[in-house]
């Protein structure tokens, strides 16, 4: 086991990671930026360096300044949380090299599901159902009009490097076909410097449901059942739940084991998720893979009560992942609501400044993961979310009914968030129905004002 590993992150992921080392009895090492100088990240951490500025790019993802740190403080593993260094094949190679461990997936992986055509093209291969397209890129425009008549419009184009809707195009008919692909091409290429486009058949209404697993690095995957994710907004999402109200057993069998078919087809390791575009009809399609930790991973956790983090750490240290399949049991519902600093009012702009008042929900199934405290300024450089409410019920009704009373005693003074909003979805008729898709939260927003209770 790991001696020392430092947290190449910051906010509530860096505090969840600490709290997992603490637990293994592994020292931590926090990294931050000048502007994170009283961040909880860096009192709660065994020790911590200042990486940089508070930008980013010199601090968060500055690669020399994170590894000098790793090295002076004698570390012998590195956790990038999400986000940041998490999904850089170059940054895990480099760790490697270093004799650091990356607690991850290897470079490779990363490499090879950070592109995403090349990522569905593997998937395929696997014998994952995949979106009836192109087989990976398209490579010209006569192929381009012959696979779009095929499968019919509307068809979608992605940018290979893309993901998480970056690049993404919609085409209703032949007419805007060429011009979209020329367009989707250039805009690939000043975005990504990878102008590589492929092409798909537009589902409607589709749902994002997801399917965590975990790999040790001996051949053994398991998976822990699927995060209903379709709650987004501009391709953020905002409340996930455990399990997903649309997927029964049988469904949850099928995607659980097409993912872990997926992720032993590429040989992976440590957690991951496959991330599945599910129709109308309940057919799932595989869209992503994800080489991370993800922010909604506590909603596994709390159904399956195994402490992701923990895995993570103790399969990249070359330990047996030690349980079988049908070791790993779902019990209740769980549903994490994404605290903001931002104003759903006008437009939901980031609302950073001082929090002059603070108070954290409590009670049976409640967990506050965070970074703030009363005094704590959200400064405009990072993420606006600095908060995760996960509420846990034996059933869903009771995850509910506890999320908007945790929501109610939840304290936020000096900035906007997005707190009425949660409540707002919450007592949702068609959220309450678990009848949503992505498309709710615009469509919402659009027919009616929120109202302020
Ligand atoms: C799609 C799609 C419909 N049809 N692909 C958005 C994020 C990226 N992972 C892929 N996305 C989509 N791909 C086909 N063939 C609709 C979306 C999409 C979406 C997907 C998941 C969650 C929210 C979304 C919001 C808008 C569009």
């Amino acid at each position: 086991m790991f001696q020392k590993i430092l947290i190449a992150n910051r906010g509530e992921i860096a505090i969840r990671i600490i709290r997992a080392c603490r637990e293994l009895n592994i020292a931590s090492v926090a990294i931050y930026s000048e502007a994170d100088r009283n961040s909880l990240h860096v009192k709660y951490a065994d020790e911590a360096i200042c990486v940089g500025p508070a930008h980013s790019n010199r601090s968060y993802l500055d690669i020399p300044n994170i590894l000098s740190a790793a090295v002076i403080s004698g570390a012998d593993a590195i956790h990038p949380g999400y986000g940041y260094l998490s999904e850089r094949a170059d940054f895990a190679e480099i760790c490697e090299s270093h004799g650091l461990t990356f607690i991850g997936p290897t470079a490779d992986q990363i490499e090879k599901m950070g592109n995403k055509s090349l990522a569905k093209k593997t998937m395929a291969a696997a014998g994952l159902p995949v979106i009836p397209g192109s087989d990976g890129p398209v490579t010209s425009v006569d192929e381009l009009v012959m696979i779009a008549d095929e499968i019919g419009y509307p068809v979608i184009i992605k940018a290979s490097a893309g993901g998480g809707g970056k690049g993404m195009r919609l085409v209703h008919n032949h007419a805007q076909l060429v011009q979209a692909f020329q367009l989707a091409q250039a805009e690939a290429e000043a975005s990504f410097g990878n102008a590589d486009v492929y092409l798909e058949k537009f589902i409607e209404n589709p749902r994002h449901i997801e399917v965590q697993i975990l790999a040790d690095n001996y051949g053994n995957v398991v998976h822990l059942g699927e995060r209903e994710c379709s709650l987004q907004r501009r391709h953020q999402k905002i409340l996930e739940e455990s399990p997903s109200p649309i997927v029964d057993e049988k469904l949850r069998k099928k995607m659980g084991a097409m993912a872990v078919k997926g992720a032993k087809h590429v040989d992976y390791r440590n957690a991951g998720t496959i991330e599945f575009l599910v129709d109308e009809e309940s057919n799932f399609y595989f869209m992503e893979m994800n080489t991370r930790i993800q922010v909604e991973h506590p909603v596994t956790e709390a159904v399956y009560g195994i402490d992701l983090i923990k895995e993570q750490i103790r399969l990249a240290a070359g330990d047996e992942l030690g349980y079988e399949q049908k070791d790993i049991i779902a019990y209740g519902h769980a549903i994490e609501c994404r605290i903001n600093a931002e104003d759903p009012e006008n437009g939901f702009l980031p609302s950073p400044g001082m929090i002059t008042k603070f108070h954290a929900p409590g009670g049976l199934g409640v967990r506050w993961d965070s970074f703030v405290y009363s005094g704590q300024e959200i400064t405009p450089f990072y993420d606006s979310m600095f908060g995760k409410l996960i509420c846990w019920g034996i059933d869903r009704n009771e995850a509910i009914e506890r999320s908007i009373g945790a929501l109610e005693e939840l304290e936020i003074e000096g900035i906007k968030t997005n707190k009425e909003f949660h409540l707002w979805i919450l007592q949702h008729d068609e959220f309450r129905r678990g009848n949503y898709s992505t498309n709710f939260i615009e469509r919402e927003i659009a027919k009616q004002k929120i109202v302020k209770k």
